[in-house]
């Protein structure tokens, strides 16, 4: 497969698992069966990509159109009327989901994979100086924790691995946080993941996100108890808090610290709770009035509609244990 297409099977895996180029059949073995169709568009992708056009653009054009789109622009002389044609092609692709990123993944993902702690912060600053911040969250970092967090469970990569890759996300992000980034009279965010919730790079990329729009954010780490979180909103005035649940999904002290949490809370704060076992709680989260935000493009949508309320509510947190 590999010799016939031209690309290696790292980039045929992430091909297939991150833009779904291609879906292959399944043997009763559950191996990958490619058909001559399956290596005809792997071929032209990677001709298209030759060309300059990034895989996210092109992996979900249907087979003829990209053999019409390396037809035109693999020829070697090109009719004004034709380069018009193409420019026309590239705007359409345009409004696309950017694939300038998929090198960063696969620099920082080459350092991982050597433990170079070093070259990976290099990748990582390398992507924040060429991508927004949201990009470099959603298209960079995202993909990148979750392709690692895939390549562990089949044992391709250990446990230190993933420990590299989030020391490496959590210092960059204490890196690039500066005090100015929060407008003037921004309002204010405590960010953490509740008792139990020891993944917490969900919550440093929801925090990242909100900084980045101007938040004045409060990131406490993971695992805290309802009762220290209330204090936090509570020192810092803070009108939301964003918790992330990732696992397990069926947790009973997480929902009896959910609860804990609203019981502390004035209702009008509000409570967003992102990650991937967020869905599981989801009748302990309507019951409290909790929003349930997985994407962080809707976590942008809603802080920037949010609206300060106008007599800032308190949380009134329980008093520290005596000692
Ligand atoms: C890093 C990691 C660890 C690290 C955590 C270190 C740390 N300090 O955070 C360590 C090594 C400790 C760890 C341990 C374990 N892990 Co782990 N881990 C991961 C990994 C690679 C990333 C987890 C993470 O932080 N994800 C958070 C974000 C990046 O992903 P997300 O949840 O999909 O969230 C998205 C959105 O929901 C949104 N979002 C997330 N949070 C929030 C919050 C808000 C407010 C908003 C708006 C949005 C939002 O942003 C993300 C981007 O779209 C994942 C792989 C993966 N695919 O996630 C496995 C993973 C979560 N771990 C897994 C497992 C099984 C474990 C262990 C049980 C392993 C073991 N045998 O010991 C233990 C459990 C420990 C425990 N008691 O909970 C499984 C869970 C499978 C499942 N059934 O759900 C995963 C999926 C790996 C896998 N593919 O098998 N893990």
């Amino acid at each position: 497969m590999a010799r016939r297409t031209g690309l290696s099977p790292h980039v045929i895996r992430i091909w297939e698992r991150r833009y779904g180029a291609v879906v292959p059949q399944r043997s009763h073995t559950n191996r990958r069966m490619y058909s001559e169709a399956d290596i005809e568009r792997f071929t032209l992708l990677r001709k298209a990509v030759d060309l300059g056009h990034g895989i996210g653009h092109v992996a979900k054009l249907p087979t003829e159109r990209l053999r019409q789109l390396i037809a035109l622009e693999g020829a070697p002389a090109r009719e004004p009327a034709v380069a018009s044609v193409l420019n026309a092609q590239r705007s359409a692709m345009s409004s696309a989901p950017a694939a300038q990123d998929s090198v960063h993944v696969e620099a920082c993902l080459a350092a991982v994979r050597r433990l170079d702690a070093m070259e990976l912060e290099r990748a990582i600053a390398r992507a924040a100086v060429a991508l927004s911040r949201p990009v470099l969250i959603d298209q960079v970092l995202v993909p990148l924790i979750h392709e690692v967090g895939e390549l562990w469970q089949v044992g391709t990569l250990r446990v230190v691995h993933e420990h590299l890759l989030t020391a490496a996300i959590r210092s960059f992000w204490s890196t690039i946080r500066s005090p100015q980034e929060a407008l003037p009279g921004a309002p204010n965010m405590v960010i953490t993941t509740p008792a139990g919730q020891i993944h917490e790079l969900g919550a440093i990329l929801a925090a990242a996100t909100a900084s980045a729009m101007g938040w004045r954010t409060t990131y406490l780490g993971p695992n805290l108890p309802a009762e220290e979180i209330a204090a936090a909103l509570e020192f810092n005035q803070a009108q939301i808090v964003a918790l992330s649940v990732v696992y397990p999904d069926d947790d009973p002290l997480l929902e009896h610290e959910l609860r804990r949490l609203r019981h502390y809370l004035h209702p009008a704060i509000a409570i967003i709770v992102g990650g991937r076992a967020a869905q599981s709680y989801h009748r302990v989260l309507d019951e409290i009035g909790a929003e349930r935000i997985c994407v962080l493009a809707d976590f942008r949508e809603r802080l920037a509609g949010f609206r300060r309320q106008p007599d800032a509510p308190l949380a009134t947190a329980p008093p520290p244990p005596a000692e």
